[in-house]
């Protein structure tokens, strides 16, 4: 009978079933919606404005700090006794799929995003079960011994998932649907994503990144290719639109941070005044309102979003017309 190790070095995944009592997860969820629920009251909106706008917590974070422990020593344990070898953190995360923020995170191989600081895999533990619906992981299996792509950069807002719509995929994709108390290992070189969340309920789990601790990657891993606007320009291209556009639009020629452009508009936007470019005015609102809790909540809670939503929206209702405005002025 085939180990678990090499079933995992074959395959680039492995389901392990039963590794905690329910009881622990689910105490370990309750401390986690109770973090999420004072990060949403200390930037004083409401849980599901929250939600809709962060969607990843990155440790060090207040919505992490009552895990750590447990990851640094009883998941550490399971990580080494699974690949037979001692084994060292390189990060975790709280990610959530709720019924705000419920889109599939695309096709990916982490370990493109992180050339600088490779990891081995990943430990994936669902705070809540996981069937077809709560975005379940999905996976290609053996992808893992084949070539390393450039980081799939989804935060683009024309973004398709080209991958996804591959007849390999569709073809040899498996869904992993768990329970809590299951965990999901997977080889930071594989092809995975997770599907969209249909159910209507908050699905959280805890993302843990692990390598041997004499580890070297041996596939070469491809520089990040940045698009105008995507997951690694978006910060800065919007302050910059968002600078020109007060300028431009009412005189307002001031040099401060992306927090108060977005709070310069959105008084600017609620005065109801005519703007000289169309917008869709509540669309418009509420991606610049979900800009500023992801903005606030990455300062503050080490928050982010994984699925890509906040900036993409910014620029279809917002930034797009503006700027299209501001090159013609
Ligand atoms: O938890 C999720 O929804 C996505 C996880 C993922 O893609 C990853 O950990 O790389």
């Amino acid at each position: 009978m085939k180990t678990a190790k090499k079933y995992f070095q074959e395959h680039g995944f492995l389901v392990l079933n039963n590794v905690y009592p329910k009881e622990q997860i689910k105490s370990i969820s309750q401390k986690v919606i109770i973090d999420i629920q004072k990060c949403a009251d200390e930037l004083n909106c409401p849980i599901e404005d929250y939600l809709a706008g962060v969607s990843r917590w990155l440790n060090p974070s207040p919505v992490t700090e009552s895990i750590d422990e447990f990851v640094q020593t009883s998941l550490k344990q399971i990580a080494g006794n699974f690949i037979k070898e001692d084994v060292k953190l390189s990060k975790f995360n709280i990610i959530s799929k709720s019924a705000y923020a419920s889109g599939p995170v695309p096709c990916h191989q982490d370990i493109a995003y992180s050339k600088e600081a490779p990891y081995e895999f990943s430990i994936w533990l669902p705070l809540d079960d996981v069937s077809l619906k709560e975005g379940v992981l999905e996976l290609l299996p053996n992808s893992h011994l084949g070539k390393i792509e450039p980081a799939i950069d989804f935060w683009q807002p024309d973004f398709i998932d080209t991958m996804y719509l591959s007849s390999y995929w569709q073809q040899n994709f498996v869904s992993l649907p768990v329970q809590v108390g299951d965990a999901i290992v997977f080889d930071s070189r594989i092809w995975h994503r997770s599907a969209a969340n249909t159910s209507g309920r908050n699905r959280f789990s805890l993302v843990t990144r692990w390598s041997r601790v004499d580890y070297i990657p041996t596939c070469k891993i491809p520089d990040k290719i940045p698009a105008n606007f995507g997951m690694w320009t978006c910060g800065a291209l919007t302050e910059s639109i968002l600078k020109q556009g007060l300028r431009h639009c009412f005189q307002l020629n001031i040099t401060t941070d992306l927090e108060n452009y977005i709070q310069l508009w959105q008084e600017k936007l609620a005065e109801e005044k005519q703007l000289p470019f169309f917008i869709e005015m509540g669309q418009t609102q509420k991606a610049l309102r979900s800009l500023w809790i992801l903005h606030k909540s990455a300062q503050m809670h080490n928050g982010g979003d994984a699925q890509g939503i906040v900036y993409p929206n910014v620029w279809r209702h917002f930034l797009n017309p503006l700027s299209a405005w501001l090159s013609k002025s």
